[in-house]
């Protein structure tokens, strides 16, 4: 290995600069950096996210609710511009202490209910709506288990994996190989899960496929770190290729992964914010 030896301080300190292309936008600190308010829109539900894998999941959960007909899931969808610091703002710090989308306000009752951290919005939306959660059971242990199982791996995949194959700006090879050997690995769990049943819960489609499907549908499509798939042999994983493509054909996917994207395409085939199903219409022909 070629990697130059660091030998770590006694106390690291933060210089501005010293996190790679992030530098500008992340911290070592927690809390408000400038004083706004958020917008707030009609519906009951108000996101404020970004069309990220994390960020897919709510809009997606959305979406599939007003596919399955409740009609009280409308939801105004506004964009939170990470690279910008727009999470790190007084209102958004508010509904999410830790600085991330996607976080969510639910004002369909008497007081607004903040929900923040992308599992517990999709908990929160299977709960109101009784939809995408097993009731009871076996169903439900597993809908559980591999909704957390997802919550925990993603940040060996975005964090480890795709910051330092694809972001950092030195190629580290010890930190890449151990990312990759731990991408291949969760996604040989999800292969062999998926080759013994058609969800991640069982027969069920379920707030665990949704989870998941942000983050191994974008790598398994290519969509994610450049060339990834290739360095990753993705392709390897087919009972993970049939389960992307067969949610990839549900029309409350299609729409949940084209809302709250600010860039990655064309103009006029994503929308940065939704707020009504109108919006859809907008948008050029075979976007979704
Ligand atoms: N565990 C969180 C992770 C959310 C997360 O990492 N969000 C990223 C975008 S995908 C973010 O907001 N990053 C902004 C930052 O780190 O400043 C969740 O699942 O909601």
């Amino acid at each position: 290995m070629s990697d130059a030896a660091y030998t770590p301080p006694a106390v690291w300190t933060w210089e501005p600069g010293n996190g790679g292309p992030f530098a500008a936008i992340n911290r070592p600190t927690a809390g408000a950096q400038v004083e706004k308010e958020l917008p707030v829109g009609k519906h009951p539900f108000q996101l404020y996210s970004l069309g990220t894998p994390n960020g897919q999941k709510a809009t997606i959960m959305f979406e599939e609710l007003l596919e399955a007909g409740h009609s009280d899931a409308e939801y105004d969808a506004w964009l939170i511009n990470i690279g910008q610091g727009d999470q790190f703002t007084s209102g958004f710090v508010a509904i999410n202490p830790n600085s991330k989308i996607p976080a969510l306000l639910d004002r369909s009752g008497p007081e607004p209910i903040r929900v923040f951290e992308s599992g517990a919005i999709l908990l929160h939306l299977a709960e109101k709506f009784g939809a995408f959660l097993p009731s009871e059971g076996k169903a439900r242990a597993e809908c559980l288990s591999w909704l957390m199982w997802q919550m925990g791996s993603a940040p060996f995949i975005g964090g480890g994996f795709g910051h330092f194959y694809h972001y950092a700006p030195v190629k580290i090879e010890y930190a890449i190989n151990r990312y990759a050997m731990e991408t291949k690995r969760l996604f040989s769990v999800a292969d062999q899960r998926l080759g013994e049943a058609r969800y991640f819960a069982g027969d069920e489609y379920t707030i665990a496929d949704i989870a998941a499907y942000g983050w191994l549908g974008a790598l398994w499509r290519g969509l994610a770190y450049g060339e990834a798939k290739t360095f990753l042999a993705l392709h390897e994983y087919e009972n993970v290729g049939r389960w992307v493509e067969e949610l990839g054909k549900r029309p409350g996917v299609r729409r949940g992964r084209v809302v709250n994207r600010a860039m990655g395409g064309e103009e006029g085939t994503f929308l940065p914010e939704r707020h009504s199903a109108e919006d859809f219409n907008t948008l050029k022909p075979g976007s979704i």
